[in-house]
């Protein structure tokens, strides 16, 4: 039987560790990324006779190149492609969080959105409809409040479908000028022709108009370890053409 990975995102203090030592009642080792001075935990857990494995993502604002935590963030939900992303946001600034959100949504689909801290937001008067926020996102929204083990149920059984390719996700994509998305489509065309199909082409396309260096490094790392005859030129042409 194959274990499924599931990654932890999200913006710092969102209450990723207290979900992930929910989950896995403290079961988790931790050790470095390669390379890397970020601390990186994994732990494991079963539901419904199924195996999962859990990788606490470094808490971050962002997922573009701007320091080490942000990176290996990215790095693992685009090049690792996990089972599925749970990104955690709190409930009581529910505003500032989506911008992750919708940075991980434009690199997988395979997403879940964890409103947490709910019992916080309950007491300030914050109402969050998850249903709502749903079909905005196109993926599912659950509520929780991870360190009162609310909506673990609910979650557990989401990820069950999902991972199990039930959930059928309709994601909100944002579209750009047509000269800009006329540039995204000659990108992606060139991308699937060097990857195949296999990246979110959508969103390595715009990093690519955008000249974001670390990734043209990060993408021929990628390509070394499949045969290839493909050039820091090639990419570099996507980057400049
Ligand atoms: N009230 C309330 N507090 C919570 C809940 N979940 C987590 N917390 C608290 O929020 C704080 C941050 O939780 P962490 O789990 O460390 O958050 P994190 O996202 O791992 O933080 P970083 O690793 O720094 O990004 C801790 O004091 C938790 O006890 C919750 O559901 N309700
Ligand atoms: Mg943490």
């Amino acid at each position: 039987m194959t274990v499924k990975r599931i990654a932890l995102a999200g913006n710092p203090n969102t209450g990723k560790s207290t979900l992930f030592n929910t989950l896995t009642g403290l079961k988790q080792h931790t050790g470095n990324w390669p390379g890397k001075t970020v601390i990186h935990a994994e732990g494991s857990f079963q539901h419904n006779g199924e195996n999962y494995i859990l990788i606490d993502l470094p808490g971050t604002y962002s997922l573009f190149s701007n320091s080490a935590d942000e990176e290996v963030a990215r790095d693992y939900i685009v090049f690792e492609q996990p089972d599925a992303t749970l990104v955690v946001v709190d409930a009581t600034s529910l505003e500032r969080n989506l911008n992750l959100v919708f940075q991980v949504l434009e690199m997988t689909e395979k997403v879940i959105v964890c409103v947490n801290l709910i019992d916080e937001a309950e007491k300030k008067g914050i109402q969050i409809d998850e249903k709502k926020l749903s079909l905005k996102l196109g993926v599912p929204v659950v509520k929780l409040s991870a360190r009162n083990k609310i909506g673990i149920d609910l979650l557990l059984d989401t990820l069950e479908d999902m991972v199990k390719g039930k959930v059928i996700t309709s994601l909100y994509r944002m579209n750009y000028s047509e000269e800009i998305e006329k540039k995204i489509s000659e990108i992606e065309t060139k991308i699937i022709g060097l990857f195949g199909a296999k990246l979110p082409t959508r969103w390595v396309a715009l990093r690519l108009l955008e000249g974001d260096e670390k990734l043209v490094e990060k993408l021929l790392q990628y390509l070394d370890t499949k045969p290839s005859e493909v050039t820091a030129n090639e990419i570099q042409f996507s980057v400049h053409s």
